[in-house]
């Protein structure tokens, strides 16, 4: 519906400065390797490769140890790139074509869902992930940027944001409590819950997918951020939200999970409403499992998730 034809824009994000372990920088080009272009090729899509990072000296900036603030670890390379994929997925937007950003690990979260919501006030986004993201810049235990992409979206705790976030500060509107609602939640901070509670913000964690159904949330989750589907949605997808039995290869797994075809369902019935507007798919690492089948046993999750976001379908 708001996508006019099938146009993409996969925006390349191997980004991994918002957490400490190494890898993920390589998940954009693993999914590459594996088919992700074939993918909407085959589907009938057209796309066009945006890599706003390209030129960016990553390794340097990783290591940089004077990249810290209070107890945020490396806001200089958080900001800058995340300011420069707000820029790219915002452009996406303006096309009419489909973002879909390929992570990376999930501080790059922060910068997606800013640019929809941007760019479509009215939208919902649905969030799927073991974590809620949801730590401010004085509540992060970890000081991880990753934990905080949900929070720096919706200008919590401004006051305590390193200096370098600037360019996000301008940024007025941002994401609203309202427009965002949680899948999948199983390993939440305490201070996140205090949150997620005195915002009144929806969220589905297993307990809700176990006592429900995913058939059930799902349609609560359209309800509740997309008037059951009638305005623009994005995605933003953590592979961590399904189980480690079927992704090993994510910095922080939980156990408890979405099953597979849980994690692929939720798509196949959000595309159903032809509301989605924006993809993520985030905290694939390569690095991270011991044996290759465990390596493609999570490329190949994230090659699923992209393959039901591009609509296939059998029928
Ligand atoms: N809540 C924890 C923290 O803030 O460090 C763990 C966050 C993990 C975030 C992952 C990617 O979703
Ligand atoms: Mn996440
Ligand atoms: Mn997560
Ligand atoms: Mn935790």
């Amino acid at each position: 519906k708001f996508i006019p034809s099938k146009q993409a824009t996969i925006i390349k994000a191997p980004f991994s400065g918002g957490q400490g372990k190494g890898g993920v920088e390589f998940g954009p080009e693993k999914l590459i390797e594996h088919g992700l272009l074939e993918e909407f090729e085959e589907l009938g899509w057209k796309y066009s490769i945006a890599d706003p990072l390209a030129g960016t000296d990553l390794i340097a900036q990783k290591n940089d140890p004077t990249d810290v603030y209070k107890n945020c670890k490396r806001p200089k390379m958080v900001s800058e790139c995340c300011e420069k994929i707000y820029h790219a997925v915002s452009e996406a937007h303006a096309k009419k074509t489909l973002p879909v950003t390929i992570g990376g690990d999930h501080s790059i979260g922060m910068s997606t869902i800013l640019a929809f919501a941007n760019s479509h006030p009215d939208g919902g986004i649905i969030w799927v992930d073991a974590h809620a993201d949801i730590n401010t810049a004085s509540t992060t235990d970890s000081g991880n940027l990753h934990g905080c992409p949900v929070a720096f979206a919706m200008g919590l705790d401004e006051d305590n944001w390193p200096p370098h976030f600037a360019w996000l500060k301008e940024i007025t509107k941002k994401v609203k409590p309202s427009q965002i609602t949680y899948i999948g939640l199983r390993d939440v901070d305490k201070p996140e819950k205090k949150i997620l509670k005195d915002l009144g913000i929806k969220a589905f964690s297993m307990y809700h997918v176990d006592k429900y159904g995913i058939a059930e949330v799902v349609r609560q989750a359209i309800e509740h951020v997309a008037d059951g589907g009638k305005k623009p949605i994005h995605v933003s997808y953590d592979v961590d939200g399904i189980d480690p039995m079927y992704v090993v290869a994510t910095g922080t797994p939980v156990r408890g999970g979405l099953t597979l075809r849980e994690g692929l369902f939720l798509v196949e019935e959000i595309v159903n409403t032809g509301c989605l507007t924006g993809l993520d798919i985030v905290e694939v690492n390569p690095s991270l499992a011991s044996t290759d089948t465990h390596v493609m046993d999570t490329v190949n999750t994230g090659l699923s998730i992209a393959r039901c976001a591009l609509g296939d379908t059998l029928l």
